[in-house]
């Protein structure tokens, strides 16, 4: 039997462990990316693993997240970055070069090989048919000195695509169609694979929409065919040399078949407050629109402003409406200024963003109260705008523009026709912003402000665990929910005693206190806890209150291994109605935690006492041998060193610097 193109690539890279699904292998990885939010902490880490220099092929520190400086805080925390690029051997991508995943397809994915980023949008490179996998900082840092990467071997889950996309109908239509029909948790524990003769009217920048918000079907990572589509990319970039020909075997087994006729698709809208509440844009056609915003790592390629601008050209935006516009990457964002595309959206009344993530991440242009904003985001989680009171809706550009001319959402098949947008065969190449480290950095001293603060670090798992139950949540619970980032929480992503006061407000605002006053304890959560983003501070700053463990119904990917990484035990129920056994404040103790972390292992299940409610509860920590000694050393900081002092090999410090 044949390989899927992403078994092909495993098998590649393939360091430990059999490719069955379910069983943890470790993966070899070619490229790293991290960007502002999550790197400060990701570098800190690597700093603290003390390994002198990057081992990757390709390590890229972007800045694109933390943008707006109305302190010295992010400014801190670029020079930091930027600083501690050059004394590692890693390439910085300087603020204004646009965002990370964006410039990265652009200037540096390569098919067939592996790339690891500290934010859950790297899968947007399998676009260009790289293995791209979004994980925790830690996770980076590792990959960073030279050590794998470990997941579960994912299921294989094939979309067929047979057709051509209607007019007006786009890639983003095909991922949020996708969203509705699997939800938020479908992509778990797959890695998603476009196939089919549909493939070859996709160009590089649709693929990557889509590829993009698989994150947001919880999937391990979405990956296309590089084809002749590819090749053409990597022309236009100047690239050509990156180009190989990679595709599944053609008896590949897959585990799941969905197919999709292009044909069939129409514009579709995900509503508030989650990406997969997706339904047709003609049945909320009317809506009064307060907000638009364009752009984001899911639709801010040269062929999206292109589009943009040629529906605008000529046109006001309508009185009642604030249009944003944030290109993707200088290039982009050069592009449109030579084309003549910019002076059209100028012309228009468009608000031009800096090429950033910006509002995405509620970094600015926050709507007014009970706004209605229409975005072409991937992510439209409550609050995560900046005002909690807002409606956020999630469409293609086509969509938001034509709603920003009107007033109103308007289904665009009643719009007129669309234009026609000739894509240059030659990109504007100049990566003048992408800053190269000296071969010799010896003289490179990193610069640390004082927003960098000393981040927790856990200690050994003891034998008795106990502790109160802080919260009770529901399903589906956020990253944006358990650690909000906006302008004002963002600038400190390197201070995560002052973060944790705000961890998990938006669903519990005691919590903090709670946690404070009971010396940590316990969270209970619903199904898909921790979905979103890769951000590590959604594990620290519980860490920092003290939380011991999380019991769940089930957990997201990246957040799982975000809190093992950090000794935080995550548990699910054995038993989902076990759930209603357990409330706030109640005492829950786990004898014999050790042991039995060690023998949940092997399928066994761990024993929870409720001493209030005086009832036992069965958990199940689905988790490998080697994550078990983590959390038994207190997380993978102290494993690691714990293994090198082993071998003694790296002095006995913490590893952090006094700032
Ligand atoms: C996001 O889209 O939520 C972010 C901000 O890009 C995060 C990373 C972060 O929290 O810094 C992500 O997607 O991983
Ligand atoms: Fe930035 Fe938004 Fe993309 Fe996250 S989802 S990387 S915040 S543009």
């Amino acid at each position: 039997m044949g390989y899927t193109l992403s078994q092909k690539i495993i098998r590649e890279h393939l360091v430990s462990g059999e490719m069955t699904p379910g069983s943890e292998i470790s993966v070899r990885i070619d490229q790293t990316l991290t960007q502002d939010s999550t790197g400060t902490m990701a570098y800190l880490q690597f700093e603290a693993i003390g390994v002198p220099r990057v081992k990757t092929k390709l390590s890229v520190a972007y800045i694109d997240h933390n943008m707006l400086q109305s302190g010295f805080e992010n400014a801190d925390d670029h020079k930091y970055i930027q600083t501690v690029a050059a004394k590692y051997g890693i390439r910085f991508s300087r603020p204004g070069n646009g965002v990370c995943h964006q410039v990265h397809i652009e200037r540096f994915g390569i098919p067939g090989q592996t790339l690891l980023g500290s934010d859950s949008h790297t899968p947007t490179c399998g676009g260009l048919g790289m293995l791209a996998i979004g994980a925790g900082g830690l996770d980076v840092a590792v990959a960073m000195g030279g050590g794998p990467y470990y997941i579960n071997m994912p299921k294989m889950c094939k979309v067929e695509l047979t057709g051509r996309l209607a007019p007006w109908s786009t890639a983003k239509d095909v991922i949020l169609e996708l969203l509705r029909r699997m939800s938020v948790k479908g992509g778990v524990g797959k890695i998603i694979e476009y196939s089919g003769e549909g493939l070859r009217y996709l160009s590089v920048p649709e693929r990557a929409t889509i590829t993009n918000m698989g994150a947001e079907l919880g999937a391990t990572t979405s990956i296309f065919p590089s084809d002749e589509v590819t090749l053409r990319f990597l022309e236009a970039q100047g690239r050509s040399e990156s180009f190989v020909s990679i595709s599944a075997d053609s008896d590949a087994h897959y585990d799941e078949v969905i197919s999709i006729d292009l044909s069939s698709l129409e514009p579709m809208v995900a509503k508030p407050h989650m990406p997969d509440n997706v339904v047709p844009v003609a049945e909320i056609s009317g809506l009064k629109v307060d907000q638009v915003c364009i752009g984001s790592c899911t639709n801010s390629s040269l062929t999206d402003m292109l589009k943009v601008a040629a529906i605008l050209q000529g046109k006001t935006v309508h009185d009642d409406v604030s249009l944003v516009i944030s290109p993707g990457s200088k290039q982009v964002f050069n592009m449109i200024a030579q084309t003549g595309a910019l002076s059209d959206m100028i012309a228009s009344g468009a608000r031009i963003l800096e090429c950033s993530c910006g509002p995405c991440i509620g970094m600015g242009q926050s709507p007014k109260t009970d706004a209605i904003s229409l975005r072409t985001n991937n992510r439209n989680f409550y609050s995560r705008s900046g005002t909690a009171s807002a409606q956020v809706y999630l469409v293609s550009p086509e969509v938001a523009v034509i709603a920003a001319i009107r007033g109103e959402v308007t289904d665009p098949r009643d719009y007129g026709t669309p234009p026609e947008i000739e894509i240059p065969n030659r990109f504007l190449i100049n990566d003048n912003l992408v800053v190269i480290p000296p071969e010799d950095s010896s003289l490179v001293r990193v610069v640390r402000g004082p927003n960098i603060k000393p981040f927790p670090l856990n200690t050994e798992m003891p034998d008795q665990m106990e502790g109160k139950v802080l919260t009770k949540l529901e399903d589906n619970i956020t990253t944006d929910h358990i650690m909000p980032s906006n302008a004002k929480l963002l600038p400190y992503r390197s201070n995560i005693p002052y973060l944790a006061d705000y961890c998990l407000t938006p669903s519990d605002p005691d919590f903090p206190e709670k946690a404070k006053k009971h010396d940590g304890g316990f969270i209970v959560g619903g199904a898909n806890y921790g979905q979103g983003s890769s951000r590590e501070h959604a594990a620290l700053a519980p860490l920092q209150l003290g939380v011991k463990a999380v019991l769940a119904v089930s957990f997201a990917r990246i957040h799982m291994a975000n809190l093992i990484n950090n000794g935080i035990l995550p548990i699910t129920f054995a038993n989902a109605s076990d759930y209603d056994k357990i409330s706030v404040l109640d005492n829950l103790v786990i004898e014999d935690a050790r042991k039995q972390i060690l023998s949940s292992v092997n399928g066994l299940t761990i024993t929870i006492r409720n001493v209030t409610q005086e009832c036992l509860l069965e958990a199940r920590c689905e988790i490998s041998e080697r994550q078990a000694r983590i959390l038994l050393s207190g997380g993978l900081l102290n494993h690691t060193r714990q293994i090198a002092r082993d071998e003694s090999d790296v002095s006995d410090t913490n590893g952090q610097e006094d700032t």
